[in-house]
């Protein structure tokens, strides 16, 4: 089944500038993330075999930059080959992508489009888990991810969105949104709106910390979200990190702690039963585990002792990017129904709260793994 004309002719297109050859007998839209256009491609080849690839073409609304993402994405997957050699298992475990007739990884087309193309790797990606080993070989991954970048130079990559987790701008930006009001919404969810006021401290700590010199930039990967790992799909095994388009300096906490709000909730982001929201300390220790066990190779004492306020930092941080998203009409996350965004808030508010409740909790199962 061929999804669309025009999906078609740039894949085509595409296929010359990557040397492909061979006629396409699938392409399927394919779509976890919020942001980007992805799609499922297989080519069946004039030798008679059938190669599979993943065409993505980047959302430059939201990447203005994408030159910067695919030289950020070039650096780290350079520097997997100069450390562990070419073809070694390392350099599979972080997604990089093919070099087209330019000898770049990623190709502008005639009509502006940003694509870039990898070979299809073997696994899927899943919003939720709710096996605790496998929530430990995650945190196992997203740990060794932030380890084997740990010896290249956070500085020298590029920012591919400026002040991406720096909260207390995105507390800003939020502030700014309630007082425009632009699509009319701020009406009736003052209590939801307020939160964000009653807790400001949230958006400060991390960003004065870090300013304070007290953390570290790493290489940290920014969206740890469950399904922006491919893993494998009977044992659940991780086998890839995916989504590398906010791959920049950050800091270590940040990558603990959106994979915390994201695997150790008890429900989906958009849960609409509040009552069903919440921290889950087995997701938790269980992540936990893994992550700490392998990042504390590098990571300093005061990262470790961050790494809790990491997991309330971020969930209050996009609990107010959503609820601003809402607020604004709608124009950031991609959504599919008509309260979305305030359903996505309202989850993530109520789990920040949980967390609030579970702070010494957080902290003392991080302390346990990190002696
Ligand atoms: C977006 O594209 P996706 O779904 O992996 C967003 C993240 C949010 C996430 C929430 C560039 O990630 O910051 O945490 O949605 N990415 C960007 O689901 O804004
Ligand atoms: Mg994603």
């Amino acid at each position: 089944m061929i999804e669309n004309r025009a999906v078609t002719r740039s894949v085509e297109a595409l296929m010359k500038r990557y040397g492909i050859k061979g006629e396409i007998i699938l392409c399927q839209r394919n779509d976890t993330g919020h942001i980007n256009d992805t799609h499922y491609v297989v080519v069946y080849t004039p030798e008679g075999t059938k190669r599979e690839f993943m065409f993505q073409r980047v959302n430059t609304a939201v990447f203005t930059e994408p030159l910067k993402i695919m030289f950020n994405i070039s650096k780290i997957s350079n520097h997997l080959v100069e450390k562990y050699g070419a073809g070694s298992k390392e350099t599979t475990e972080i997604m990089s992508y093919l070099i087209n007739d330019a000898g770049e990884n990623y190709t502008i087309l005639d009509d502006g489009s940003f694509w870039r193309v990898n070979e299809f790797v073997v696994g899927v990606s899943y919003d939720q888990i709710d096996d605790p080993s496998v929530l430990h070989d995650t945190g196992y991954m997203f740990g060794h991810f932030q380890n084997m970048l740990s010896d290249l130079n956070a500085e020298e990559l590029q920012y591919t969105i400026p002040d991406f987790h720096n909260t207390a701008k995105r507390f800003e930006a939020f502030d700014r949104k309630v007082k425009e009001n632009p699509a009319d919404r701020a009406a009736g969810i003052e209590k939801d709106i307020q939160f964000f006021y009653d807790y400001k401290e949230i958006a400060d700590r991390l960003v004065r910390l870090q300013q304070q010199g007290r953390l570290p930039l790493r290489v940290t990967h920014n969206d740890t979200k469950y399904n922006n790992m491919l893993v494998n799909a009977l044992t659940k095994e991780p086998i890839c990190v995916i989504d590398l388009d906010t791959v920049m300096p950050g800091l270590a906490a940040h990558d603990f702690g959106d994979a915390i709000r994201c695997a150790a909730n008890k429900s989906v982001e958009d849960e609409v039963d509040l009552s069903k929201v919440g921290l889950d300390k087995t997701y938790f220790e269980a992540f936990t585990k893994g992550f700490v066990t392998e990042a504390k190779q590098f990571l300093t004492e005061d990262e470790v002792e961050s790494l809790a306020l990491g997991a309330l930092t971020i969930t209050y941080e996009l609990a107010s990017r959503f609820l601003a998203d809402y607020i604004d009409g709608d124009n950031y996350f991609k959504i599919t129904r008509r309260f979305h965004n305030l359903d996505r808030a309202r989850c993530q508010i109520q789990l920040a709260k949980d967390m609030m409740n579970n702070y010494d909790y957080m902290c003392a199962t991080i302390k346990r793994y990190y002696q």
